[in-house]
Formats: C-alpha cells, structure tokens, sequence
C-alpha cells in the first residue's frame, strides 16, 4: 500500500526514467533501435524494479497514466535522436495488456507521434501473447487500427503464452519476441535449440520477423546467426542503458 501511495506521485515528483536497450540486426551486427524500459528512482524507496511496480500499476489502474508517459517519451527521446542524427530505425515500447484493451489507445498512440514528430514506422508495441488471446475480436480490431496508423506490433516474451496458431496469423503481427527463458539453454541444450529454431520457422512461415531476447554469450550470437533469426537483444549487446549513454553507445558503434 505503501508502494502503491508513492507511485501516485512518481511522476509529478520526475521519479520515472526510461532505459534504453539495444536491438540489434544479426546479419550487419548493427545497433538498429532500442527498447524503452521503465525505471523508477523513488525518493521514499530506492531503485525500484518494473517487475514489483508495474503489477502495482496494472491493480491500481495507475498503469494507464504510466503507459502514456512512457510511449511520448520513448517517442519524444527517439525523435530527438533522429533530429540529432542518432538515426534509430526502431524505438520498441512495452504496452501493458490493460493499455492495449482501452478504447482510446489508438488514439493515445497517435497523438504520441503527433506530438513527438516521430516517424510511424519507428515505433514499435510490444505486446504479449496473453494480451492479444484474451479478447481475441478486440485485439483483432485494435491491431488492424494501429496497422493503418503505420506502428508495427511485436509479440513479446513469445513461446511463453498459449497463443492459438490460427489466431496468431490472422492478426495484423510484424514480429516476433522470443522469450529469453529459451535462450538459456542455447547452444547447448537439444530441447531449448529444437525450440527456438521452431518459433524461427514459424515465424518465417507467418512472414514476419523474429528477435531472439536474453542473448549473453557470443555462441549464442553465432549460433542465431547461423540459424536465420533476424535480431537479438541481450547483455551481450548492450544493457539497458540510460539515454545518454545509448546515444554515446550509438555514436561508438558507427
Ligand atoms: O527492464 P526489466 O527486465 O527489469 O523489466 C521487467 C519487466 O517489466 C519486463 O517484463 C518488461 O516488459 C516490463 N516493463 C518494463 N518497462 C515497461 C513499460 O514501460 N511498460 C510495461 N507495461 N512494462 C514494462
Ligand atoms: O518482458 P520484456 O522482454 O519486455 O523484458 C525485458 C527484460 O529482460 C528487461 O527487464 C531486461 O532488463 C531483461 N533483459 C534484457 N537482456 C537480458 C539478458 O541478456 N539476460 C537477462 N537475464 N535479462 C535480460
Ligand atoms: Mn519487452
Ligand atoms: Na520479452
């Protein structure tokens, strides 16, 4: 409860900052974007992690006043790089099943861009299995909007879910998260291997492309490489990292 008190004040008070973590392309090696993660600093608590506070939100209903701070920021900090000449092709931001199902998200999303100038086709929403499985019909609508404003749509944490296959390919999809639990075992473990070239094969069958998460170690790198994933994302690539350091993290890349 007490948590739950101060977050009401965390964004009058500037206690929310986003981090940033590269995605990056297998083929080239190249940083291409970054994916927006919410931290909180509170003055009453310390360093405190997305993983305790957004269940907080999502009870409390906080999570819809959060959710739209983060998505202008995101766009407002990627559009700012753009005009500064760190040309990220895609700014990656978590939407909270809650988030997704409002009415008006279509319209929280645009005027996001609107107001930010950022370009549609750099933002992208990542939203999980369960959120796009629970009401499948408005999901389905609520997709084919965000598709007409220009926003692609990742699934994340895939592999974790229960998604039905045939609903997974009538929704307006661009890409597919796999989880990092399947990366662990990689390349290594049969199973978790078996696995993951599975969601890739999958996703090439739904055309649509796939980013391996919780990538740490160099053989995992290759190994994704060889086996046509597209993108990864990991701590071997870069933690997520406050935005001037992703900004310098860019700069040393090119
Ligand atoms: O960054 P970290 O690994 O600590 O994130 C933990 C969890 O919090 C992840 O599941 C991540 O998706 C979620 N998360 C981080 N930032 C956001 C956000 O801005 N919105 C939502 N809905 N979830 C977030
Ligand atoms: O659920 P979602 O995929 O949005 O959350 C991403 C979370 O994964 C973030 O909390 C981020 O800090 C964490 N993360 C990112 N890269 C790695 C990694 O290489 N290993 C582990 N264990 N966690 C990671
Ligand atoms: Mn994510
Ligand atoms: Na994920």
């Amino acid at each position: 409860f007490e948590l739950e008190r101060s977050l009401r004040g965390a964004l009058q008070n500037d206690e929310l900052r986003l981090h940033y973590q590269p995605l990056v392309d297998l083929a080239s090696g190249r940083c291409i974007g970054a994916e927006a993660l919410l931290r909180w600093q509170s003055a009453e608590h310390g360093t405190v992690g997305p993983d305790r506070f957004i269940p907080l939100a999502e009870e409390s209903g906080q999570i819809v006043a959060l959710g739209t701070w983060v998505l202008h920021q995101a766009c407002q900090q990627a559009s700012q790089w753009r005009r500064e000449g760190v040309l990220l092709d895609t700014i990656a931001v978590n939407l909270s099943p809650i988030q997704f199902m409002q009415r008006n998200i279509v319209q929280i999303v645009r005027d996001a861009l609107d107001i930010s100038g950022l370009p549609a086709a750099c933002l992208e929403l990542e939203i999980t299995e369960g959120a796009l499985m629970q009401h499948i019909a408005q999901a389905e609508e609520t997709l084919k909007a965000l598709r007409t404003l220009g926003v692609r749509i990742s699934v994340d944490d895939f592999g974790t879910g229960y998604s039905s296959l045939a609903y997974l390919r009538r929704f307006a999809l661009d890409k597919l998260k796999i989880d990092k639990s399947f990366l662990a075992g990689l390349p290594e473990d049969p199973s978790d291997s078996q696995l993951v070239q599975t969601i890739i094969a999958l996703a090439r069958n739904m055309q649509l492309s796939v980013l391996a998460e919780g990538v740490e170690t160099g053989d995992q790198e290759v190994w994704l490489r060889q086996h046509g994933c597209d993108q990864c994302q990991g701590y071997l690539l870069g933690r997520p990292m406050a935005a001037a350091a992703f900004s310098d993290h860019w700069q040393a890349q090119q």
